[in-house]
């Protein structure tokens, strides 16, 4: 029989788990500024993960998606975007957001459930957290689409997970953005687990970047807890669809050291052998490791910056917790231009008026 067509995936790794070269580097790894800004960023989303629980558990928080032990992929999507660029995120890519205008006090009204939280106007055309998994991806299209057709030099970034990968949104995104050659760049944060359902039943194919090769663009695949690879590959995947060389996929691989969100219990069905293992694989001493070993970082750096990042997530948290809640009729007001009258009644009923059903 005659082979039509072979593809492979290709696997990139900068560093090894305890930070060490596993080869050539890339320019960034001369970067000391680079580096650094990518490390805090880590350490500052780690530590406002940590906080966020703390709010949630104490009933000052809604819900919480953290992102521990994923926090390379948020870090190294935010640091190879441009401002202009645009991010269409899911909910667990704290660190990209932070690397934007989001600030700890946005997302933290977001999660107590205060739509304002996403209404910063700094944010410019960036999206806001997209719980529905995947129907962002649909939107990511459109918005590289319009960017294309008004010739703007700028690039659409759009995360999911490896559970989003399996909704038919994400095969008309990916397969859209191939035929209309977009800006725009999908990352996956392949967690491996999607709520309780574990990679391995989620789908048969080997990996989750071959999935672009139906699509007709290339797919990548990465060691999502190596920053330098994340920002490396992310900022190439970009700079080329800002060239008019159309998207990519890229999925990287990491791991959800945590409960999928605060309402979860990930004990009941994943062992602590399993998560003791992917505990050595860690993006963020990984990133320290390589950066002490260069002398670019030392101990008394990372005191300074934990009490830095510490100092700044309380004032924020302050800011949240001083904000007068919005009023419950608020609900109503961002999803129609003109309110639909059943909606209009029970907008109405909130504000305990009664209206006439003629
Ligand atoms: C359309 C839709 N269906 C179901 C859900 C419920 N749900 C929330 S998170 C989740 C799993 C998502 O897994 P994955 O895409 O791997 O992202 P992760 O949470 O692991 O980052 C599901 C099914 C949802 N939010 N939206």
């Amino acid at each position: 029989m005659n082979q039509s067509r072979a593809f492979q995936i290709e696997y990139h790794q900068f560093l090894d788990p305890d930070g060490v070269p596993v080869g050539d580097l890339p320019p960034l790894a001369e970067e000391t500024e680079a580096l650094q800004a990518l490390y805090r960023n880590m350490v500052f989303t780690r530590l406002y993960d940590e906080r966020a629980i703390a709010l949630q558990r104490t009933g000052q928080l809604g819900t919480f998606a953290s992102s521990l032990g994923q926090e390379a992929i948020g870090a190294g999507v935010g640091h190879a975007m441009r401002p202009e660029d645009i991010i269409l995120p899911s909910f667990r890519e704290n660190g990209a957001l932070l690397f934007r205008h989001f600030r700890v006090r946005d997302l933290l009204l977001y999660w107590g459930g205060d739509e304002r939280g996403m209404a910063n106007p700094k944010l410019g055309d960036d999206f806001p957290i997209c719980v529905p998994i995947a129907t962002h991806t649909t939107q990511a299209t459109g918005v590289a689409f319009a960017i294309k057709y008004r010739k703007q030099p700028r690039v659409v970034v759009c995360l999911l997970g490896d559970g989003g990968t399996s909704k038919g949104d994400f095969y008309e995104a990916i397969n859209l953005a191939g035929a209309w050659n977009l800006p725009l760049v999908f990352v996956i944060n392949n967690n491996q687990w999607a709520i309780s359902v574990p990679r391995n039943l989620q789908s048969r194919a080997e990996t989750l970047a071959q999935k672009a090769i139906a699509a007709g663009i290339p797919g990548v695949q990465l060691d999502g807890n190596d920053p330098i690879a994340v920002r490396h590959y992310v900022a190439e995947a970009i700079e080329k669809a800002r060239d008019g060389g159309g998207p990519t996929l890229i999925e990287a691989i990491s791991y959800r050291l945590c409960h999928h969100t605060t309402a979860d219990d990930a004990t009941r069905y994943r062992s602590e052998e399993e998560l003791e293992a992917h505990r050595r694989l860690d993006p963020v001493p990984r990133l320290r490791r390589f950066m002490e070993r260069r002398q670019i970082w030392s101990e008394e750096q990372e005191t300074r910056l934990i009490q830095a990042c510490q100092a700044e997530i309380e004032q924020e948290v302050r800011h949240y917790l001083d904000t007068p809640p919005q009023k419950p009729e608020s609900m109503f007001d961002s999803l129609y231009a003109e309110l639909p009258r059943e909606l209009q009644a029970q907008r109405q009923s909130l504000l305990g008026k009664e209206v006439n059903h003629d």
